[in-house]
């Protein structure tokens, strides 16, 4: 026996996603409905090789269903989750409404398992945000060993982490350069994306910190530790899919790169590549697609006592988004459900 599983935002880059990673996985799913606004009703998505139609979120009764995997805007969720929620639907939640929220437990699976016991305060478990999750499947190894006091932090974002008119804007602004006439000025972004970066992601905070900067240092806290001291400044950059990112790390204890890179193998959610020569680490192009992170120029900082750096990759819509909700409900099924 299986579950009855719903996906809130099924047309949306992280909604296929989801449907995509159940199959793979081999989600016991025993009946699956998929979501969407009204005016997408119908649609056709993808699930293995069935195709399943989307229905309507507004009149949909969750009453009866297991698991909802929602990957919509706060302002959806915010109206949509307490009612699958109170329904007895399980919420996996990606949008950031209810990660800062003390009853309700923030979960990545290879750092945090335990916390998925407080659920039940209010049915509903968050997902980090993708650059958080990424970096902490390779910080909390790191900290059970040598204990982090500080994490500095630099990102380069894909576009597809801000959907996928992001996506099409790229596409188009690259195009258009070489075509005379045919430019495209920037709309999703303040400024153009093509063949440039931008430091700039979320709104801006009055600290002068951006959303998605201050996310990754309140999320990491929740999710390993309240002590760790967290600096990011986060870079979109014109790549499709893969968030790359620059992490220093400085420790209590002496961590030798060697043994560091020996901990990283051995971590769950882990792939690391790390030759020094030509080609020896992984990029984002070739994280696409792929469960792991992946971790890579893993190196001594040698302008502080007990401090390595290193180069981390994922795939921003497996790992940092839909990847992880599927992890949580294969966790909550094993420690709480019980049913596959
Ligand atoms: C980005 N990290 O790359 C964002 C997308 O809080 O879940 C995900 C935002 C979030 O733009």
């Amino acid at each position: 026996m299986g579950y009855r599983v719903v996906v809130v935002g099924a047309t949306g880059n992280v909604g296929r996603e989801m449907l995509n990673i159940l199959a793979e996985r081999q989600f016991p799913v025993d009946e699956l409905a998929v979501l969407a606004s009204r005016k997408s009703k119908g649609t056709e998505c993808s699930f293995g090789d069935k195709t399943v139609k989307t229905e309507d979120l507004d009149t949909f009764d969750f009453t009866g269903w297991d698991i909802a995997l929602f990957a919509v805007g706060s302002e959806a969720t915010q109206q949509y989750a307490p009612i699958a929620a109170k329904a007895g639907c399980v919420v996996i939640d990606n949008s950031s409404l209810y990660r800062y929220d003390p009853d309700v437990p923030l979960i990545v699976p290879e750092c945090n398992p335990d916390d998925i016991e407080q659920y039940s305060k209010k049915n509903i478990i968050a997902n980090p945000n993708c650059s958080t999750a990424q970096m902490v499947v390779a910080l909390k190894p790191l900290h059970d060993r040598a204990k982090i006091k500080r994490v500095v932090v630099s990102t380069y974002q894909s576009v597809s982490g801000s959907g996928k008119d992001a996506m099409d804007e790229l596409w188009n602004q690259t195009k258009g350069m070489y075509v005379p006439g045919q430019e495209v000025e920037p709309s999703v972004y303040p400024k153009e994306i093509a063949f440039n970066v931008i430091p700039h992601i979320d709104v801006f905070m009055d600290s002068g910190d951006t959303k998605e900067e201050w996310k990754m240092v309140a999320e990491t806290k929740k999710i390993v530790d309240p002590a760790i001291k967290v600096t990011a400044t986060c870079v979109r950059v014109p790549v499709f899919v893969g968030h790359a990112e620059s992490i220093n790390i400085e420790f209590e204890d002496h961590l030798d790169e060697d043994e560091a890179r020996e901990i990283l193998r051995e971590a769950p959610g882990i792939m690391v590549v790390d030759k020094r020569e030509d080609g020896g680490y992984i990029t984002p192009k070739e994280c696409v697609g792929e469960f792991a992170t992946y971790i890579s120029r893993i190196r001594q900082d040698s302008t502080i006592d007990n401090g390595i750096n290193l180069w981390c990759v994922s795939d921003n819509l497996r790992k940092g988004a839909a990847l992880n909700a599927v992890q949580i409900a294969e966790l909550l099924g094993r420690r709480v459900l019980k049913k596959g």
